[in-house]
């Protein structure tokens, strides 16, 4: 019954679709169920890897042609009924008529969009157009609010504008290199290997490492800083006090490009230096050495990640790392600046396209009357209909869902039944809905599962899909080969269901056309594409914004004439006070929990555990901790033990290890209900959010862990892509499981 035919020859270049790294692929080969026959190689001349790759990038051919690919519309009419299949015209007209009634009884504020970083900017902006400016509701925002949020608070906050200053060029130039919360080695592997290639190259490079953990990444590093977690804004303020008290400040700098330094002299001359140390949990001659390596440096890069954003300070921490690069005139020249890695492969064009609930196209806000004016227009639409309130974020989408405030919601590219935090809040939200629409690739996954109708989206390869990485290169991706069944484009997907809608403004024959009609509501902006044509991405392939006309050759780099996007040109220091967690350790939860990524696998596992040398390099679920620790409690590597938090509780073996710190442990969070029912990491993860940007806390709880008895005990582990099949040919009702019997 699948359309799918079994030998399909793909060759072409091609982004690949997991992190922000953003690593031009080249494929060659054929194409067919786990097909390990498609050799992929890096792109020798492309910007962001230089011919190089990961072994998620090298490996992808072996996730497409899966038995559980979803490949036809499918609908219930319970939740405890077992799915149909639908024609497209029956999904779209039935969730058409859903949204209709439930909007027309309960106001437009009742349906959200819930999407992802994952989604490219075409169906990004189609959301927000579809959702902002026609259904005029604001409840449209992206997993990006687990994600990059904070970085996008931290940068408006403190420079006016969102976007990173830099460009990967700048590692090669960089005398010190800052990583504050990111596990590089893991999580942007080929910008590390990058990194690691320049410091082998220039060894007086100093490279500083700032994570609780001793990770791969703390490794190559000349100085580790142990912080203890949360613990990051005490650091940045003893390092700017420190560097203030050497007279190494860039006081020309400061002078004539920002504002604030008064307060912030003021704020941090009330600081002690030792007591911000003893709150970071760090020896005071480390820090010391830190602050005078930063200070002697002509050129000063920082890297940052999660373990800076997933927290309820996460803005703060980006103001106060930004404070220090202002203090020493760091920003705005080749080699320096605050460089936010992007975790997603299109976070970066959902933000430029306004799917966060607070955002409009081409980096406008809901709040800004000016800014509603000119989509109002564009769009056609009513003057002040669209609304002037942040809509709800993520984490509050589901709070309202489980309170029956809001009815319906859609889910697009992102499994939140396992990477939101709480999950127990999340499974009674899920419950609670009156509508679910889930659009993804694959089916089950955790959230399917919870669905009333399911729209098949096609994947990587399947789609021409634009993408703006971590340093504002914008690039194109061509379709290499056909999508299963009827699965279509997620943009394709949107854009049908606003004709059902009865909206006009919705018929685009392709893809370019959309990203035309984008690309125009970004004239005069900071993140301006005037200049990237869609013909000019489909022959030149990517181009760096801003780029405000079709001969500007793109801009690699931000702020070389330190002029910032605010009133009056000047960025903002701003003087941050260091917070404690809003969970604290007691005798009952005496364990800080962190949590976060392995190399070989991407988030909620649709697609890297289908691939056994990936599986065979981190193979299951497991909680980490101390040796210390674990003796205390008679704990083995490999022994199940139970961890729980005021939220939930769950099942692991240990691994015992001196890359954690005594007292804290660690959990990555790829492993959700399908591979050991009841046993993901959100279980146990806290739903407290950041006030500004609203991230939530997804790098600090307080747990406990206890030995238990082994009759008890339960085996969390990758199953094999056989048993993978297995289980979904159970469960299976699309097609998509007649397909081809897998033959590994
Ligand atoms: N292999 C792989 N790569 C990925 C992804 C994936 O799923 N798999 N996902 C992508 C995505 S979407 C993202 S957002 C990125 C995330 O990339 P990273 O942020 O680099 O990865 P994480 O493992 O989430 O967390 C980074 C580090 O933060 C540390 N940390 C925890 N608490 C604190 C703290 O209070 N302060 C400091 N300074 N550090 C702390 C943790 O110990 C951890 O090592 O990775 C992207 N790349
Ligand atoms: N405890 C803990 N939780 C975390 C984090 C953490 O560090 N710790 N990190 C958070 C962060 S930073 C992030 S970004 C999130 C990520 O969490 P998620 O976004 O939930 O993770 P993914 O597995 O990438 O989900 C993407 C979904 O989209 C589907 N998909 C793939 N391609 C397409 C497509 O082209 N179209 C459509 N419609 N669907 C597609 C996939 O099959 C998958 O189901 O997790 C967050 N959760
Ligand atoms: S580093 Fe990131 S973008 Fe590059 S191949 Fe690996 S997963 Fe893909
Ligand atoms: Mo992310």
């Amino acid at each position: 019954m699948s359309s799918r035919s079994w030998s399909l020859p793909v060759k072409g270049e091609s982004i690949c679709p997991y992190c922000g790294v953003g690593c031009r692929l080249e494929l060659d080969g054929e194409l067919g169920p786990y097909s390990a026959s498609i050799k992929i190689r890096g792109v020798a001349d492309a910007p962001a890897n230089l011919g190089k790759i990961c072994a998620k990038g090298s490996l992808l051919g072996e996730t497409i042609a899966t038995p559980d690919r979803l490949d036809h519309p499918m609908m219930r009419s319970s939740r405890g009924e077992t799915f149909r299949p639908a024609t497209w015209d029956t999904a779209i007209n039935k969730v058409a008529g859903r949204f209709r009634e439930i909007i027309a009884k309960h106001g437009p504020d009742a349906v959200a969009f819930y999407g992802s970083g994952q989604l490219d900017t075409e169906a990004a902006y189609l959301a927000c157009k579809l959702f902002k400016g026609h259904l005029h509701t604001n409840n449209t925002d992206s997993n990006s609010r687990l994600c990059m949020a904070s970085a996008v608070a931290g940068y408006r906050s403190s420079l006016g504008s969102d976007g990173p200053p830099n460009c990967y060029d700048d590692i090669e130039i960089a005398d010190v290199v800052f990583i504050i919360g990111s596990n590089m080695a893991e999580a942007h592997p080929v910008t590390f290997d990058r990194l690691k290639a320049a410091k082998a190259a220039r060894p007086g490079m100093t490279i500083i490492v700032v994570d609780p953990r001793k990770t791969a990444t703390a490794k190559i590093a000349d100085i580790h800083l142990p912080i203890r977690p949360g613990g990051d804004i005490a650091l940045l303020n003893a390092l700017c006090r420190l560097i203030i008290d050497f007279d190494m400040c860039d006081e020309g700098f400061i002078a004539h490009h920002t504002n604030g330094i008064a307060a912030l002299k003021e704020y941090l001359a009330e600081e002690k230096v030792s007591a911000l140390c003893a709150a970071a949990g760090l020896d005071q001659t480390q820090v010391e050495r830190v602050a005078r390596r930063i200070s002697r440096t002509q050129t000063f890069l920082s890297f940052y990640c999660m373990g800076m954003g997933q927290s309820t300070v996460g803005t703060w921490k980006c103001n106060s790392l930004i404070n220090l690069h202002l203090l020493t005139g760091q920003i705005g020249k080749p080699g320096a600046g605050p460089f936010s890695l992007t975790g997603q492969p299109n976070a970066m064009g959902g933000r430029e396209a306004g799917l966060l609930a607070h955002q409009l196209p081409g980096y406008r806000f809901v709040d800004d009357a000016g800014h509603r004016r000119e989509l109002e227009r564009a769009w056609k639409q009513p003057e002040g209909s669209i609304q002037p309130k942040m809509g709800l974020t993520a984490v509050e989408m589901f709070r309202s869902l489980e309170k029956g405030q809001l009815k319906a919601i859609w889910i697009a590219a992102t499994n939140p039944m396992v990477s939101l935090p709480d999950l127990h809040l999340v499974k009674r939200a899920l419950e609670r809905a009156e509508l679910v629409v889930v659009s993804d690739a694959y089916h089950p996954t955790e959230t399917t599962l919870a669905a009333d109708v399911l729209f098949p989206a096609a994947q990587w390869g399947e789609k021409e899909w634009t993408s703006t990485s971590s340093e504002r290169l914008v690039s194109f991706s061509p379709k290499l080969f056909d999508a299963p069944g009827v699965a279509l484009s997620d943009w394709q997907i949107l854009a049908r269901m606003g004709k059902a809608l009865g909206f006009s403004g919705f018929d685009f024959e392709n893809s370019a056309e959309v990203w035309e009609e984008f690309r125009a509501l970004t004239t005069g902006r900071p993140c301006d594409m005037t200049g990237i044509t869609a013909k000019r991405l489909r022959s030149d392939r990517h181009v760096y914004w801003p780029c405000p006309t079709e001969e500007h050759r793109g801009s690699p780099r931000r702020y070389l004439d330190h002029v910032f996007p605010t009133p009056d040109g000047r960025a903002r220091l701003l003087a941050r006070p260091h917070q404690v967690p809003r969970e604290l350790t007691d005798h009952e939860f005496p364990f800080i929990l962190t949590t976060g990524r392995l190399y070989a696998h991407w988030h909620t596992l649709t697609r890297t555990a289908k691939c056994e040398k990936l599986n065979r390099r981190d193979p299951g679920a497991y909680l980490e901790i101390h040796h210390d620790d674990a003796r205390k409690m008679d704990i083995a590597t490999g022994e199940v033990v139970q961890i729980s938090s005021r939220r939930g509780t769950i099942r692991l073996p240990a691994r015992v290890s001196e890359q954690v710190a005594p007292g804290q442990v660690f959990l990555p969070f790829h492993w959700g209900d399908l591979y050991g029912e009841g046993n993901a990491v959100n279980y146990l993860t806290i739903a407290a959010t950041d006030t500004i940007s609203k991230q939530p806390e997804l790098k600090f709880c307080a747990v406990a862990v206890e030995k238990i008895p082994a009759e008890l005990k339960v085996a969390v582990r990758t199953p094999t892509p056989a048993e993978v099949a297995q289980v979904f040919a159970q469960v299976q009702v699309s097609p998509a499981a007649l397909m081809d019997p897998v033959t590994r």
